[in-house]
């Protein structure tokens, strides 16, 4: 289990920018939040929170705890600009970045050769250094654990979760600390006798997955510290496909291969629309009895012009049984990454 998982949460976001942008900000109790009576508060500093103001609390009762504080409205556009001058930085080291939020996201830089802790610290300092603002990151094997290491000793924090201390520090936390727990669901946990997340892992699978289905076997699996949620950039189709139903059901290879070919060419287009490129071709067929077959190819490298598709799938075409008439082809590519990317990024 390599430890490629960085996730990133910048300190106090909209807060820390004005504070950053105002020096006279510097050091004071700032609450970002809506304005009127019926306000909440976005964020506040560090300094705010030690008065409780927190996140989602009516900016009415934040003024009651802190009458000194700041009050600011906020700029979002501001915030979405800095939110991309920060991934501008993680695209220097990955392009597998997932934002949660404008202040938020997962990398995963197993692609990239230098050492994923020295990546998480060189990002760390390129923030401060360039944005003139702080980021706790968190590294760890997997997206649950590298996002509960960046919470662990905000602001400013870095901490990183290894293999073998995983099940030390996440056993003694709270139920509510797993994966996308909230109160309902920790509630529930804690009526059936889970309260810290070693009696999950220690606990009784089947009632978990009894009560809580598919769900339940999750929170099993994340109280072990195992969690198989990929690193997917936005944006990315899953997959890119096209389909065509004959006039005339055939099972003429040299008709079919005609179609492969128009259909091969389809996907091209669409792949160079969206500037991906996939692993994987998965040829389908429909029979004239509506039966269907779907065969797959991945390879090595990545495709996405169309002889290099057409190719795999008529390869997958020659495994076809054609004891009946097909009615519909298809090809899809899938597995799919950005291209070109890194060149554009370089530049
Ligand atoms: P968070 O990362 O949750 O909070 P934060 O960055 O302000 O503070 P922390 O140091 O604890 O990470 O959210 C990021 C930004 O999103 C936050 O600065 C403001 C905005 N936000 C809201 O507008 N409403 C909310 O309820 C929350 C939680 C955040
Ligand atoms: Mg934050």
């Amino acid at each position: 289990m390599e430890l490629n998982i960085i996730h990133v949460d910048m300190d106090a976001f909209y807060a820390s920018i004005e504070q950053r942008d105002n020096p006279k900000l510097k050091g004071k109790p700032v609450i970002i939040g809506g304005r009127g009576k019926r306000g909440v508060v976005s964020t506040a500093s560090y300094e705010a929170r030690e008065y409780g103001v927190y996140s989602a609390m009516p900016i009415v009762k934040a003024r009651q705890l802190c009458p000194q504080g700041i009050y600011l409205q906020g700029d979002h556009l501001k915030y979405r600009e800095v939110s991309g001058q920060i991934r501008e930085i993680f695209y220097r080291y990955t392009e597998l970045v997932e934002p949660l939020a404008l202040d938020e996201a997962y990398l995963d830089v197993k692609g990239n050769h230098k050492n994923s802790i020295r990546i998480a610290k060189e990002i760390k300092r390129k923030i401060k250094k360039e944005l003139k603002l702080t980021a706790s990151i968190g590294v760890s094997y997997n997206k649950y654990l590298a996002k509960l290491a960046s919470d662990f000793n905000k602001p400013s924090g870095f901490k990183i979760i290894s293999p073998f201390e995983a099940k030390e520090v996440i056993f003694p936390l709270d139920v509510n600390n797993l994966w996308g727990v909230g109160p309902k669901t920790a509630q529930r946990l804690k009526e059936l006798g889970f309260y810290k997340i070693s009696d999950i892992a220690k606990g009784d699978r089947s009632l978990l997955i009894r009560e809580f289905g598919k769900r339940g076997y999750q929170l099993y699996k994340l109280a072990q510290g195992e969690d198989y949620r990929k690193v997917t950039p936005p944006g990315l189709p899953k997959s890119l496909g096209k389909e065509t139903t004959f006039r005339y059901d055939t099972r003429d290879k040299g008709v079919l291969r005609g179609y492969l070919k128009d259909l091969s060419k389809e996907v091209a287009n669409r792949a160079s629309n969206k500037n991906v490129k996939g692993k994987t071709i998965t040829l389908k067929v429909k029979y004239e009895n509506f039966e269907e077959l779907s065969k797959s190819r991945t390879i090595e490298g990545n495709i996405s012009k169309q002889e290099d598709i057409y190719r795999l799938a008529e390869i997958l075409l020659e495994e076809v049984v054609l004891d009946k008439k097909i009615r519909l082809i298809g090809i899809t590519l899938s597995n799919i990454t950005e291209d070109g990317v890194e060149q554009l990024k370089l530049l």
